[in-house]
């Protein structure tokens, strides 16, 4: 386990790396290589043997990378990282090296559609089944564990309904049995929760989030037990390759360092904002984690540091009244993706859960009038201004129409 310090700001920064391994250079050296040259023939012999430490070639190992990886392990409080090139290789490998064919797997009630797809296919071809849960009781969960389940699969907050799951009592129940707990912890990032230290058995983040920071990378990580995470090394990650580079690693590296300080702001002015939000006569229910009123805000205090920067909200209407919302947005940004400096809306019905089928996509609360916003780094104020100019037009659109179906009906 890499060295971390007394405050998670400072293992932020400091965390995997120790200049005077690197000739003094104050941030982690970009080691753009694909491969790495032996003296000799016996010590590539050696290397290959795994009787000699030493880099090989940049998908099985590369100082950056490395570097990055001991970052995030300090920083989940895990003894191994692993990095991908993307969230979805990261979902996928822990996946794949968790299950084989006819197994089952038991997920929270709502993930992301990717995540679903990899599920579907999985079913497809190795009959992998799973069944979703809410994860309430310890009897919702028990009841849908079998002699086949080989994990759980948690994502919390849930995208993008941010529906919580308690980790505490998931791992309770999953210890019971014997079956890992997998979590994705994309939307909260390592600076508001830590699902190792709650029992949880390997944390998943896509790290083109809230990690990068600044919407330049995509990027995935995985974190946990050294003796698994080798094992994903040496198999899925090495066999199947979907491995990071090392500028994407470096990325991420420098992203990390402002962690904290970014998660501060972001949850500082989407409190604002979903505060504004349940105030206007356009928006029907605001969904945030960090709100008195969210039926989660006692379960959010317990495992995590604050609620976090992405704000869900149906918006009265139909699916062309939150569609109009987006086009009425004059500097916001229509995009999926989250977590970056720039204030991000989309609309998930017809976007990030589109191809999950209706039936499935409305059990997990995506109704065609919800819209998720990952609130930015700008000025609130700022944010609130567009958003309200927005909200404004929908209401005055749809008194408009009311008028105008009256009148006709006068007529
Ligand atoms: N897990 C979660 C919770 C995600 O939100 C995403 C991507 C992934 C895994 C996959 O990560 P990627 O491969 O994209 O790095 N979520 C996206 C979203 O909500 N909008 O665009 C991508």
């Amino acid at each position: 386990m890499s060295k971390t310090y007394r405050h998670f700001e400072t293992s932020a920064i400091h965390a995997g790396y120790d200049a005077k391994t690197m000739d003094g250079s104050l941030t982690t050296p970009i080691f753009q290589t694909s491969t790495f040259t032996f003296e000799s023939a016996e010590q590539g012999e050696r290397r290959f043997a795994g009787e000699e430490d030493g880099y090989i070639y940049s998908r099985l190992g590369n100082p950056t990378v490395a570097a990055l990886e001991e970052k995030i392990a300090a920083l989940e409080n895990g003894e191994r990282g692993l990095a991908f090139a993307s969230g979805m290789a990261a979902v996928s490998a822990i996946l794949i090296a968790l299950t084989k064919a006819n197994d089952h797997i038991l997920c929270s009630s709502g993930l992301y559609g990717c995540t679903f797809g990899l599920l579907t296919m999985l079913e497809d071809k190795y009959n992998i089944r799973h069944d979703f849960s809410e994860m309430e009781t310890k009897e919702d969960i028990r009841s849908l564990i079998n002699d086949k389940t080989a994990c759980i699969y948690v994502e919390t907050p849930i995208n993008p309904t941010m529906k919580l799951v308690d980790l505490r009592l998931v791992a309770e129940v999953a210890k019971e049995y014997g079956i890992p707990v997998v979590v994705d912890n994309t939307f909260s990032s390592p600076y508001l929760q830590r699902p190792l230290e709650l029992g949880c058995d390997v944390v998943i983040h896509s790290a083109t989030k809230y990690i990068g920071g600044h919407g330049d990378v995509i990027a995935g990580l995985a974190v946990g037990q050294k003796d698994f995470l080798d094992q994903v090394a040496m198999t899925t990650q090495k066999d199947i390759g979907g491995i990071i580079g090392p500028m994407d690693a470096w990325l991420l590296l420098r992203g990390l360092k402002t962690l904290p300080v970014r998660l501060e702001r972001h949850c500082d002015n989407a409190e604002k904002i979903a505060a504004h939000l349940k105030a206007h006569p356009a928006v029907k229910h605001v969904y945030y984690p960090g709100d008195a009123d969210h039926p989660d805000y006692a379960l959010m205090q317990q495992q995590m540091k604050r609620g976090g920067g992405v704000i869900a909200f149906e918006m009265e209407g139909t699916k062309k009244d939150a569609q109009s919302l987006l086009n009425q947005l004059q500097f916001l940004k229509i995009a999926v993706s989250l977590g970056d400096a720039e204030t991000l809306i989309e609309h998930p019905a017809t976007m990030t859960h589109a191809a999950v089928p209706e039936k499935n996509r409305l059990e997990m609360g995506i109704t065609d009038q919800l819209i998720r916003l990952s609130v930015g780094l700008e000025a609130w104020e700022d944010i609130w201004e567009d958003l309200q100019q927005a909200l404004d037009w929908c209401s005055s659109k749809s008194h408009n129409k009311t008028m105008t179906e009256t009148e006709k009906l006068v007529r």
